[in-house]
């Protein structure tokens, strides 16, 4: 037997080949028996190919819980990267510890001394042997350097001489999930909690730890269980027991838990007749029963607040500030070293639409902004990245600018509540990089966004980035490539610097291929979803023109108008947009930093893609370009919606190159998102045109030539109805059957040819209708009957649910007859919109 040339103090062969095999077992069990794990996200490790050239014996030198992830993570990575070739036992070895570890067992090597979450990763060669040392300031610096050298190897690099020195930009790198007590998630669009179900903590917990992993690979640190709405349940000692078993899976990989506080606990389950949070016995309360949370968790993280918002509890019933409630939960958990997290997300949704100068917009500033430097020092605020709430484009949140005294922590939201809901292909990297590189000019001096939640700017101990991730036990985000958002939400709270393409990049090759052309078809698909998403629902600064009252999901431009949620877009016969400058609008603009403010005070300067948030213009009002308002809103739907129809091109072109089931799940959604936008298109462009009385200088808004309305088909058991909002729906109407079955007939008066048919149909919920297309009595092919089988918002016919079916590759010639059949089911009630001729493309 070969003796090791060098072994650490705790290293052990016995362990090592054990380690070995059961890793060796794993590997060979069947994908299909595995639930979910974090395989199904990035860290897939699959072999490269290519000789890895570095030594896969792993040693630590410590004994600690993280340390020891650190080498299971690495040995599991190397057998897997290697495709199963047995890992070394020596002499080359890969050896991981703290400074403090490599002081004790080293004292000749010079380690420089480094921050608890840094790493420092060289490779040393001997004369016969070679080494690579992953040293952390901590063993969660360990933890995280040997992810980082995973990284890097699984994406082909040649890690033999290996140098990477890092450390994380922010302290608070959180993901927050607002699962409830009853298993479902609030915006949650990938199934159940992973947490939670029927009121308890679940049993198995594997997909929690699968979780941690995944969230540790990037660095993320805490993870705040619990929805910010209803939260006092969790507090009950079942759930607390519960809570600590979560807790514990998610220990080994540095990821504390932390859960949302209600204000009004001491009241609601503390039976106290008041949670003044001012009262003493509403603090003592509260002491009480931190210390109770830390008797469970001895590191539990901390609390996140919604308070005075949205209906939830909070200081103002007692006339107190967020301060007050703030800290008054902070001094009790400040014995712990644990944080508070109150959300800036503070505002009246009872606004006056009549008043000019009400504006939710203002709502965090006018909060805030007077408190700062009020706070305790274990508090941070935690403020949306915008000033509304996770819109297609928002400009960044003047308060960002505005509590130079307070730790700031900036939220992000990876579930796409208002960004398609996972159904639209939206990668949100580009916009978050836009928040962070924003310059908010504090004192007239270089202060971006990023170094102000780093804490660097303020020089504030604390400070970083949580993103609302909402993850669910459908294969996490509900959509495979939806995974890149929470995979580059780490990767920016860990290093904002990074740009997106990289980091587009970096996800691509580790979760589906390192082909060049493959990464590079995919990065260009993601960098270009959201402006296709923005152009295709709001525009100019518009927001996302959505159902804000519903769904959150499809097209309503009506639904922010006319209430005292305060999404306004003030669109009116003559004009549109939010005139929010001081001169004359909301006076919003005023809380930015006198150079900022200049710029969006005057529409000339204010920049297009944020116009209409800072200015009510004219239609006719021209854009930097030359083009008008009106007419940029038109074109913009339509090259939003071409550009979604280009994705389904794109991917088809990975097919063969990437995991068939993976590019078998993703052809549909793509499809669906193509056919989707087109709904979106066509609303907002008729309702435009309606109310404006502008015409489309192309001619294209409002008119279908290729279109066979529903409406005027020759209608058997199918009813007129009118849609609501009616620019769901082409034409404002559609068809719907209250019989066993109804059919729609057009006489096909168009050009021979060949064409895809598109039937536009609402997929309605309670019930799977059946649809069944025909030419001439004869169906045309596979695809000619499909189930209306979709579960989508809303149970009315409406643009949340208004779905394209293609039949590809018709022929038809002028007097065939083309027929839809709708079977409706339940309450399905097989709804129809209209039958479109396109340009024919092969089935895909
Ligand atoms: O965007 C809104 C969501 C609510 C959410 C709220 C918030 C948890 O529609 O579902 O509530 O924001 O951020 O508190």
């Amino acid at each position: 037997m070969t003796e090791p040339v060098r072994q650490s103090r705790h290293g052990s062969f016995v362990h090592l080949r054990l380690a070995v095999f059961v890793l060796v077992a794993l590997a060979m069990l069947p994908a299909v028996s595995l639930p979910q794990t974090a395989a199904q996200a990035w860290p897939t490790y699959r072999a490269t190919g290519k000789p890895l050239r570095v030594p896969t014996r792993v040693d630590t030198l410590g004994q600690s819980l993280l340390e020891q992830t650190a080498a299971i993570e690495l040995r599991r990575g190397l057998l897997a990267l290697s495709g199963g070739a047995p890992l070394e036992t020596g002499p080359n070895n890969m050896l991981l510890g703290t400074v403090e570890e490599m002081h004790t067992d080293h004292p000749k090597t010079a380690v420089q001394s480094l921050e608890p979450d840094e790493f420092l990763i060289t490779a040393r060669r001997g004369d016969l042997t070679r080494e690579i040392d992953i040293i952390g300031g901590s063993d969660r610096g360990v933890l995280y350097g040997a992810y980082a050298f995973l990284r890097d190897l699984s994406q082909g690099a040649d890690m033999s001489n290996a140098s990477l020195h890092e450390r994380p930009a922010m302290p608070i790198r959180w993901v927050d999930e607002w699962d409830n007590l009853d298993g479902s998630i609030e915006r949650g669009y990938a199934g159940r909690s992973i947490f939670f179900d029927n009121g308890h903590v679940r049993d198995d917990l594997g997909p929690v730890a699968e979780y941690a992993r995944l969230l540790a690979s990037v660095g993320i640190n805490g993870c705040n269980l619990n929805n910010v709405n209803n939260a006092s349940d969790f507090f009950t000692p079942e759930m607390l027991r519960g809570i600590a078993r979560i807790a514990e899976v998610m220990r080994p990989y540095g990821v504390r838990v932390g859960l949302s506080a209600d204000i009004a606990s001491p009241q609601k389950i503390g039976g106290l007749n008041t949670f003044d949070p001012l009262d003493p016995g509403v603090q003592k309360w509260w002491a009480a029963k931190v210390n109770d949370i830390y008797g469970f968790i001895p590191d539990f993280a901390g609390f996140t607040v919604k308070a005075d918002s949205e209906g939830q509890p909070g200081p103002a019933s007692f006339g107190r500030t967020p301060a007050d409630a703030a800290n008054t939960l902070a001094a009790a958990l400040a014995l712990h070293h644990g944080v508070v997290l109150y959300r800036a997300f503070v505002y009246n949704h009872h606004l006056d639409w009549h008043d000019p100068k009400a504006d939710r917009a203002r709502a965090a500033y006018d909060i805030f902004h007077p408190l700062d430097g009020k706070f305790a020092p274990n508090v941070i605020i935690q403020t949306k990245e915008g000033p509304i709430d996770f819109q297609a484009r928002e400009p960044v949140s003047p308060l960002f600018g505005g509590i130079p005294q307070t730790n700031q922590a900036m939220e992000l939201q990876i579930t796409q509540e208002y960004m398609g809901q996972q159904r639209h292909l939206v990668y949100l990297a580009p916009m978050w990089k836009e928040v962070l590189d924003f310059d908010m000019r504090v004192g007239g001096a270089s202060t971006p966004v990023k170094q102000v939640i780093s804490g660097q700017a303020f020089h504030r101990p604390l400070g970083g980035m949580v993103g609302v991730a909402c993850v669910g036990r459908e294969a996490w985000l509900g959509s495979p490539l939806a995974l890149a958002n929470l995979y580059a939400f780490g990767r920016l709270a860990w290093n904002p610097n990074l740009t997106p393409e990289q980091i587009a990049a970096e996800w691509t090759r580790q979760t589906i291929s390192n082909d060049s052309s493959v990464v590079r078809i995919i990065t260009a698909m993601l960098m270009q979803s959201w402006p296709a998403y923005e152009s295709y629902t709001g525009p100019l600064g518009l927001q996302t023109l959505t159902d804000i009252t519903g769904s959150h999901y499809g097209p309503n431009v009506e639904a922010s108008e006319r209430n005292g949620w305060g999404q306004w877009h003030k669109a009116d016969q003559q004009g549109v947009g939010f005139d929010r400058t001081v001169a004359t609008g909301s006076g919003y603009v005023g809380q930015y930093q006198p150079e900022v403010a200049k710029i969006y005070e005057n529409v000339a300067t204010t920049p297009d893609n944020m116009l209409l948030f800072f200015h009510h213009v004219p239609y006719t009002y021209k854009l930097h370009d030359g083009k008008t308002v009106i007419q940029y809103l038109y074109d913009s739907h339509y090259q939003g919606a071409a550009q979604a129809a280009q994705f389904v091109g794109e991917w088809e072109r990975l097919k063969g190159r990437v995991d068939p089931a993976l590019y078998a799940d993703v052809l549909p959604r793509l499809i669906y998102q193509a056919g989707h936008a087109v709904v979106w298109r066509d609303a907002v462009t008729q309702y435009f045109l309606k109310l404006g009385g502008i015409p489309d200088e192309t001619g294209r808004a409002g008119h279908y030539p290729r279109r066979l309305e529903a409406e005027d088909a020759r209608l058997t058991g199918y009813k007129i109805v009118d849609v609501n909002p009616w620019e769901d729906a082409s034409g404002g109407k559609a068809v719907s059957c209250d019989e066993a079955t109804c059919s729609a007939e057009w006489t096909y008066k168009g050009a021979a040819g060949r064409f895809n048919l598109a039937v536009q149909y609402f997929d309605l919920q309670g019930g799977v209708a059946k649809f069944a297309l025909s030419i001439n009595g004869q169906s045309p092919g596979p695809d000619g009957s499909w189930p209306a089988d979709d579960h989508l918002p809303t149970p009315h016919p409406h643009g949340d649910n208004s779905t394209r079916h293609l039949a590809y590759n018709v022929a038809l010639k002028p007097g065939d007859t083309i027929r839809v059949e709708g079977a409706p089911d339940g309450k399905d009630r097989a709804s129809l919109d209209y039958v479109e001729t396109l340009p024919a493309t092969p089935a895909p």
